[in-house]
């Protein structure tokens, strides 16, 4: 049985439009829990971390808010830190995608210290491979896998005390359809592993999550970072960086229920949900429903 942990991040500090903060809130609304709670899952919501306000400001040395950024991902890392020596499975509601620094790289510490392999698997329409000298925008939520791939301010990158977090070959990013000129040359320089909109078209969802969660074994950590972008804006429209030609809803279910299958799930990410550019929380309750398929919910006759 999973033992889940409910961690709310209510931050914008690294995206480039206000109202991800709201994201926790609206998962809660959305019952993320009890729903959790009616399939078996021991839920625990350890409620909100804390932390600095968004002060809205320009980028400084390529970098929007980055002592705010900062500040977040070490209570994010410390928290995921704490629920992984409890043997509990993280669940980081967020908040924009610059998190994923301070989760994922408690992740990778826990699983060094574990002697366990560590996969990643980053759904999402970006690649968030930026680094101040790339980016269009500054917003730190463009640059998390450039971050724990070693590129980024030392702040980010040691936070987890080993840099980097994490080399390239740990990485599988999916659904990927929106990248920056610089970002692209850097994607193929680092050899990141990329299964974008084209592949999928072309392969089709069932073999592109196949070679995604290749070389799994018993002893793998896997850690799903969940941009809810990755979805087609059509079915979730509450995001602040939508790109259309994403998964359908089915697509995107077959992802889950395929990651279910491995029984390797140890923690998540959910983020870049937006409240405020939201349909009558609509795009939460997709969330909700493809998370119910991570954890195991399936249709018929498979359990
Ligand atoms: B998200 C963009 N590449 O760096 C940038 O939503 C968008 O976490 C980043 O994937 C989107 O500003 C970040 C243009
Ligand atoms: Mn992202
Ligand atoms: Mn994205
Ligand atoms: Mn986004």
């Amino acid at each position: 049985m999973h033992r889940v942990s409910l961690i709310g991040a209510p931050t914008d500090i690294g995206a480039g439009a206000r109202g991800a903060s709201m994201g926790p809130e609206a998962l809660r609304v959305a019952n993320l829990g009890p729903i959790l709670a009616s399939h078996g899952v021991a839920v625990a919501d350890r409620g909100n971390l804390s932390g600095p306000a968004n002060p809205w400001q320009a980028a400084q040395a390529g970098y929007r808010h980055l002592p705010e950024v900062v500040a977040w991902n070490q209570a994010v890392h410390a928290a995921v830190a704490a629920e992984l020596a409890l043997d509990r499975l993280p669940i980081l509601l967020g908040g924009d995608h610059c998190l994923a620094i301070g989760s994922i790289s408690a992740v990778a510490r826990h699983c060094r210290t574990l002697g366990r392999k560590l996969r990643v698997l980053w759904l999402d329409a970006h690649a968030d491979f930026n680094t101040a000298e790339l980016t269009p925008s500054g917003n730190l939520h463009g640059m998390p896998v450039a971050c724990l791939c070693g590129h980024g301010p030392a702040t980010l990158t040691d936070l987890g005390g080993l840099n980097p977090a994490l080399p390239p070959s740990a990485l599988r990013s999916i659904g990927i359809r929106s990248v920056d000129a610089g970002e692209k040359r850097f994607v193929h320089a680092a050899g990141l592993e990329v299964f974008d909109m084209r592949y999928i078209d072309e392969m089709g969802m069932r073999h592109t999550m196949t070679q995604a969660l290749a070389g799994l074994d018993a002893q793998t950590h896997l850690h799903v970072s969940f941009d809810v972008d990755f979805l087609d804006p059509d079915i979730a429209p509450g995001v602040g960086t939508p790109v259309r030609g994403g998964p359908t809803y089915r697509e995107a279910q077959l992802c889950m229920e395929m990651i279910a299958d491995t029984g390797r799930l140890g923690s998540l990410d959910v983020v870049e949900l937006n409240p405020a550019l939201d349909v009558r929380n609509r795009t939460a309750e997709l969330a909700v429903d493809l998370i119910e398929s991570l954890f195991g919910k399936s249709t018929l006759m498979r359990d």
